[in-house]
């Protein structure tokens, strides 16, 4: 018998917890620490089974063919901004380190909301420039760009009648955010769409989350969602011209009813106004993953994965965590050869400046995109699938095979048994065509010996 230390730290159970573990642990005549490491991997082996797509967050049915949703199903890729007083903090507070992702400080540190609020007097971002981040997102090849209106901190990055804890009322900026940006979207030709959390409210008495200033028990989440969230949603729809999409997060405990109701209020605001998958209960317009998730394979969905090019999403002065370009980038094609969207994160800072990191990143990216959009934008997943190496993606009349790691004499195998293409070329360069020779289900496509591509070079396998 050998012992594990189960803890780096020593966890502090509530009373309650305490008690509920000594009696499940004394039904199996189990001690404590065996109690705890049978929840421990019984929770993991829990939290590690669950589909990347949470059933509560999947596709409502009847939305698969909606022509509504074109435009959504040919962009693949969008930029997401985490903004707010969350960024002023940065990860830190009174000097100590608050682990986890930057927008749940104020939880993570159970601020009051008393002191928490005092951010605002602080939230003068000079360096803002809607110009730059529109820019910015189509530099990178993005679609679409979806903004934090108002994040679970309850803090609106928008001028609000139904609350002064807003950024034009509360903060010496004064500049409504949203509108700014959504004149700038309209100008540059960008879809905006709207984050706002339906559920979860540190802020408001009656939101979900913050039992460290109020009472659970005392929360009335109907009225909250009537009174507030609804009001407010109308105002994001009525205020800013056309939006893309509302993205609502978190649909925790939220009945179908009210899901139905937020839907049908969106849409009979804005019919063309798209709803995220976490509105919940299985409505929304899209699926939506779970952060940072994406499916093993091709998913029969209109779905999309939130993810970050970091740790956190909203900023993190000491998140130097970024991803590669190349994973980002496979992380794109990999999504889209699946069926997916990619709604890719930048966190500002308290100044108003994306991240350098983070605009090299999608720079270069969208340098990428420049040469093999084509088989990115307004494709579907393509039949060579589950192969770690490549991955493909179709539309009418031509396959696109992206190969991530490029074979050292430059011949290609690919299982493709039902594919038979008349011509096969590269994306980067359509003069040249690769000879292709067919072995059974194996087609073997002659490439240069050196990949033209060291992140990922499409070949294009034509019907004509
Ligand atoms: O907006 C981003 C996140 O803030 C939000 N969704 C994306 C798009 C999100 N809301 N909830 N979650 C993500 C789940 C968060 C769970 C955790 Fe924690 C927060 C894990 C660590 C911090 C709460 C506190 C649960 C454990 C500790």
């Amino acid at each position: 018998m050998t012992t594990t230390d189960l803890s780096d730290r020593t966890v502090e159970l509530s009373e309650s917890l305490s008690r509920r573990l000594d009696k499940v642990a004394k039904a199996y005549g189990a001690t404590r620490a065996e109690a705890v490491e049978y929840l421990v991997r019984w929770a993991l082996d829990r939290i590690e089974s669950r589909p990347a797509i949470a059933d509560e967050r999947a596709q409502r049915a009847d939305a698969r063919n909606d022509p509504r949703l074109d435009w959504w199903r040919d962009a693949k890729f969008g930029m997401f901004i985490h903004w707010g007083l969350y960024a002023i903090p940065a990860g830190i507070w009174k000097g100590q380190e608050i682990p986890g992702i930057g927008e749940w400080i104020m939880y993570r540190a159970r601020i009051p909301v008393a002191e928490y609020e005092q951010l605002a007097k602080q939230f003068n971002p000079v360096k803002f420039d809607a110009a730059e981040w529109v820019s910015l997102a189509k530099q990178a090849g993005q679609k679409y760009m979806v903004i934090t209106s108002k994040h679970h901190d309850g803090f609106c990055l928008f001028h609000s009648k139904v609350t002064d804890y807003n950024v034009v009322d509360a903060t010496p900026f004064g500049r409504d955010i949203l509108k700014e940006l959504a004149d700038e979207c309209q100008k540059q030709g960008m879809r905006l769409g709207f984050y706002y959390s339906q559920t979860q409210d540190w802020h408001h008495p009656d939101g979900d989350g913050n039992d460290w200033d109020y009472d659970p028990a005392q929360k009335d989440f109907a009225r909250y969602l009537e009174e507030y969230v609804k009001p407010q949603v109308r105002e994001l729809l009525t205020n800013y011209g056309p939006v893309a999409l509302i993205w609502f997060d978190t649909p925790k405990g939220i009945t179908a009813e009210q899901s139905e109701s937020l839907v049908e209020l969106v849409h009979e605001l804005q019919p063309d106004c798209l709803v995220s998958g976490r509105v919940g209960n299985r409505l929304g317009d899209y699926a939506s993953a779970g952060d940072n998730r994406i499916p093993a394979q091709a998913v029969e969905m209109d779905w999309e994965t939130p993810a970050t090019i970091n740790d956190t999403w909203g900023y993190k002065v000491n998140d130097h965590n970024w991803k590669s370009t190349e994973d980002l980038i496979h992380k794109l094609v990999d999504i889209v050869s699946k069926g997916g969207n990619y709604l890719l994160n930048v966190g500002p800072t308290a100044e108003g400046v994306i991240p350098q990191p983070s605009v090299e990143r999608l720079l270069a990216m969208g340098r990428w995109i420049d040469v093999n959009g084509e088989a990115v934008y307004g494709t579907r997943p393509g039949p060579i699938q589950g192969v770690d190496w490549c991955r493909s993606t179709v539309k009418p009349g031509r396959l696109f095979l992206h190969v991530f790691d490029w074979p050292t004499n430059g011949e290609i195998a690919v299982p493709a048994g039902a594919v038979d293409p008349a011509r096969a070329y590269l994306l980067a360069d359509p003069s040249v065509t690769l000879p292709i020779e067919r072995y059974g289900d194996t087609l073997l496509i002659k490439g240069p010996a050196k990949a033209p591509d060291a992140i990922d070079t499409v070949i294009v396998l034509a019907e004509t």
